[in-house]
């Protein structure tokens, strides 16, 4: 876990470090894709206080399945960001050892199951994974995240049911960042929140300003509160923006100005800094100093996967299943 230096209230200096880290890590990611040293990712650019918000709720006991967006959640639970960045890069020192990329990654040390790129595909298996920790015991929840495009497939609809029917302890966080790839939300759906189709099934619901950091978390308590207590499903929506493309690079194009300088204007992290600010419940020279420790640790990420190997040909066929 990381350790914090500034004087600030322990968790309020959680929250915001790692926020900066995930923004900060997801900007170096872009920025090694333009300059032709990364292949393609999807960053979280926006999202970060949903992804940290939930993980705070969250221990060691819980297991995480996630989608093609997954470096933020990654790092909001504790993940090394050399090994994270050494994975995108294909490199042996990677949590993977190189072979699952950006798209395929899990850490099983952390209790994330897998990523998924097959949209849908983390919905499909969290109710088996929660099964499996309902047959062998214990407290542990099952955590899926997903996007809002997912939630637009059958698989959603299946999957929540089957986890409200036989009583599984799955938290269903739908980040909805009202971008499905390159289509609006609103092209595919009439609700405007996911969160009110939980009642078709019996599952409790809720959405929460998912660029709050301080509301993510307190809902998040609220739902693993229950999920843990009851063994039942909850859907927590977690309401937020993408503010870069679907991948690296895309200019973006097709979004609306407009609507991306509103939700700029809701920036997760400028707002968090602001309102510690405001509160006093950071200084300035904290907040300096928390940015300068956080732009390290991703300077040297990025040097450790640059300098990192790639697999040996002996590798190629470890590890994998066919
Ligand atoms: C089954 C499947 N269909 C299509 C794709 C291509 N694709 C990748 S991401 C994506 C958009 C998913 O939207 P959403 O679930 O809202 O997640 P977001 O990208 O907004 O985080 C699509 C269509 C895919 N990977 N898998």
């Amino acid at each position: 876990m990381t350790t914090f230096e500034v004087s600030v209230e322990p968790r309020v200096a959680q929250s915001l470090e790692a926020m900066l880290l995930i923004r900060a890590f997801e900007e170096q990611s872009a920025a090694l894709n333009a300059a032709g040293k990364s292949p393609s990712m999807c960053t979280s650019v926006g999202q970060e206080a949903s992804a940290v918000g939930v993980m705070n709720a969250l221990d060691e006991r819980d297991q995480i399945l996630t989608n093609h967006r997954s470096a933020g959640h990654l790092l909001a639970r504790g993940a090394d960001p050399r090994r994270i960045l050494a994975e995108i890069l294909g490199k042996s020192t990677g949590y993977c050892g190189g072979k699952s990329g950006s798209l395929h990654i899990s850490v099983k040390e952390l209790g994330v199951v897998l990523t998924s790129t097959i949209v849908g595909g983390e919905l499909s298996l969290a109710p088996g994974v929660a099964l499996s920790r309902q047959m062998l015991g214990g407290e542990g929840i099952v955590v899926v995240f997903f996007g809002d495009g997912a939630a637009t497939e059958g698989i959603f609809h299946e999957s929540i049911n089957l986890a409200a029917v036989w009583n599984l302890p799955v938290l269903y966080v739908c980040e909805n960042n009202q971008w499905q790839a390159f289509v609006h939300r609103k092209e595919t759906m009439l609700a405007d929140h996911i969160s009110t189709w939980g009642a078709s099934y019996g599952v409790k619901s809720q959405t929460v300003d998912g660029n709050d950091v301080d509301a993510v978390t307190a809902a998040a308590k609220d739902a693993v509160a229950y999920v843990r207590g009851t063994r039942k499903p909850f859907l927590l929506e977690t309401y937020t923006y993408r503010l870069r493309g679907h991948m690296e690079p895309d200019p973006a194009s097709y979004v609306d100005p407009a609507e991306l300088q509103s939700w700029k204007e809701r920036d997760p992290i400028a707002t968090y800094e602001q309102r510690l600010l405001d509160e006093h419940a950071i200084t300035p020279a904290e907040l300096d100093a928390m940015k300068s420790r956080v732009r390290a640790r991703i300077e040297d990420a990025a040097q450790f996967a640059m300098e990192s190997p790639y697999p040996s040909f002996e590798e190629l066929t470890t590890n994998v299943y066919a």
